[in-house]
């Protein structure tokens, strides 16, 4: 690993890990056994474009819930200490997230990309426009700018590009340090960034609850909760 004054540019990868602890359910039971979301429902049926032409219904209905129940949560100590870095880290810096959840801006993260997308954005599939969005789809609103009722969740399904993957593989071309924190390894293109990262020379480190699947790619592991982990790194980080 590099000396920590060698260290400009960061990037760093959150899952659903990251807002366990805002009460917001990840997609497999972590090791805390809470609920996880995939128990309810089939990814086939409910986060891919098949499953929505099937039951728009059954697609809406899901994504309501969510988009609902975020609104609830609060930010928790790692999206804080994410956001403390963001707004005092001097070099390159990005956070790419694969949550559909507002928690890293809320705590005041300012460089997010969204790679799969925003509970809180409606995309028209008539006009391509994505429109801010709080309330339900299931009613199959009328879009703000060219008002079809064509809006869908805008939330990369599988299947489906994610967005910025130019921007994505521009940051982990140039970062010196590549940051996994609260993610399975399970989905791509996201579970190939470490290996992205290796290959161009980044030191890696993950933070997660327990080893990924991707884990033995990572230089270093800390396994425990994010809202404990995140801000000691933070704290060592900007030391
Ligand atoms: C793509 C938005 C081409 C939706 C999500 C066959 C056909 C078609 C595609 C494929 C195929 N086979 C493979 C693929 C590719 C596919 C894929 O990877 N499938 C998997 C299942 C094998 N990927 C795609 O289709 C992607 N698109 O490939 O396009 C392409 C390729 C390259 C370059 C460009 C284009 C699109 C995938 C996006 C799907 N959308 N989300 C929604 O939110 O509803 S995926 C969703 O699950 C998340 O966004 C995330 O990406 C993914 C994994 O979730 P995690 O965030 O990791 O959460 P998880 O629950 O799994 O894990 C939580 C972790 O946290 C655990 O490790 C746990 O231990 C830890 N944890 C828990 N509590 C805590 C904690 N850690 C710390 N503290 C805690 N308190």
């Amino acid at each position: 690993m590099r000396d920590m004054s060698d260290i400009r540019n960061i990037v760093i990868l959150t899952g659903a890990g990251i807002s366990a602890e805002s009460g917001i359910d990840t997609f497999r039971a972590g090791a805390n056994g809470g609920p996880s979301l995939w128990e309810q429902h089939r990814v086939e049926d409910v986060a891919t474009p098949e499953g929505f032409a099937r039951d728009p219904e059954l697609v809406l209905r899901f994504y309501d819930m969510r988009r609902a129940a975020i609104q609830t949560k609060k930010p928790n100590p790692a999206h804080f200490a994410l956001a403390r870095l963001d707004a005092q880290w001097p070099g390159e810096l990005v956070i790419i997230t694969q949550n559909v959840d507002d928690l890293h801006e809320r705590a005041g993260a300012k460089r997010v990309l969204h790679m799969h997308g925003e509970h809180l954005n409606a995309w028209c599939t008539s006009c391509d426009v994505r429109s801010p969005w709080t309330a339900t789809l299931i009613e199959r609103p009328a879009c703000p700018v060219c008002a079809a009722r064509t809006l869908r969740p805008d939330v990369v399904w599988f299947g489906e590009m994610p967005y910025g993957m130019d921007a994505i593989y521009a940051a982990l071309g140039t970062c010196d340090l590549f940051v996994s924190i609260g993610t399975s390894g399970a989905v791509y293109p996201a579970a190939g960034f470490v290996q992205n990262a290796v290959e161009l020379g980044a030191d890696t480190l993950e933070l997660n609850l327990e080893r990924s699947q991707g884990s033995r790619m990572f230089h270093e592991t800390r396994l425990g909760r994010a809202s404990e982990l995140v801000p000691a790194w933070v704290e060592e980080i900007l030391m």
